[in-house]
């Protein structure tokens, strides 16, 4: 039985999960409580010494890293249909979209939310929990980022940057949406998987809109993506209430912040 470390709103936990699900495999599901600092326990640094989540047990065996688990889940299931697509051009281009998620839009999607939704509970901790936390973050630059937004929220100088660095990437989907009717070619593939949780993210953020009219097509795929059955099981259906009620605290401000930005560029 596959063992999935993740989290019900964790944007790498959510690539692993859709990809088990397309995959039509069973796996065990164990939450790793980010807020309460789950990821910091010596059992689960043992498992993941970068103190995230996803992590993927398949027997003995310890996989890291979202992108590494999709490609190692689809290629464990050789009899199912593949998630890559067969022609290296498009396979290449997978790979840019997997590799471009990973970074920069994987920090950029932290720094939005961890400015918002995630900053009222953070914010509530006490002066020796928040000190605790940072100095419990194995990663310098991700500590940085979360640092910047929880002091200043919307108005750290970060935030104009995760804007921007979002802004190509809706524009490049939208492009890329122009040619083929999925992002790396005529099929669904694990580019799709991966863009699913971050454009979700946006919408959680109440910041589609700031793209409703330059990036129709990518609105349109967000649709089609819906309409899988692994977005309901693997995102819906997770969502816990107190998840509901901390994205609930987003108001239209961050796109109104997120469109100040662009005009400025
Ligand atoms: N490159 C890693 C990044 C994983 C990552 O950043 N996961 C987030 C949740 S989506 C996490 O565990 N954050 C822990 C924290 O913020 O302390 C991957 O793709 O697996």
């Amino acid at each position: 039985m596959l063992v999935l470390y993740d989290g019900t709103t964790s944007v790498c936990g959510i690539k692993a999960r859709v990809t088990l699900a397309e995959k039509g495999l069973t796996f065990e599901s164990r939450n790793v409580d980010l807020g309460k600092g789950e990821q910091f326990a010596p059992d689960y640094l043992k498992l993941n010494p970068n103190a995230v989540i996803p992590t993927l047990i398949d027997a003995d065996e310890i996989i890291v890293e979202s992108s590494v688990i999709m490609q190692y889940v689809d290629e464990i299931d050789a009899a199912g249909p593949s998630l890559q697509p067969e022609d290296p051009l498009n396979r290449a281009r997978m790979r840019l979209w997997l590799k471009r998620i990973d970074d920069p839009i994987h920090p950029a999607t932290g720094t939005l939310t961890h400015a918002t939704a995630f900053r009222p509970a953070f914010l509530k901790k006490s002066p020796e929990e928040q000190k605790a936390h940072f100095a419990a973050m194995p990663d310098p630059a991700r500590r940085a980022r979360q640092e910047a937004v929880y002091r200043d929220g919307l108005d750290a100088p970060i935030v104009a940057n995760a804007v921007r660095t979002f802004d190509k990437f809706v524009k490049d989907a939208e492009s890329a949406l122009a040619k083929n009717d999925f992002l790396a070619g005529e099929r669904y593939s694990l580019a799709d998987v991966a863009a699913t949780p971050y454009i979700n993210q946006l919408d959680a953020l109440k910041l589609l809109p700031v793209w409703a009219d330059t990036a129709p097509r990518v609105s349109d795929w967000y649709i089609r993506i819906k309409e899988r059955p692994s977005f309901k099981a693997m995102l819906t259906d997770y969502l816990t209430d107190e998840d509901i009620a901390r994205f609930a605290v987003i108001d239209d401000s961050t796109a109104a912040k997120a469109q100040e930005i662009l005009v400025e560029k």
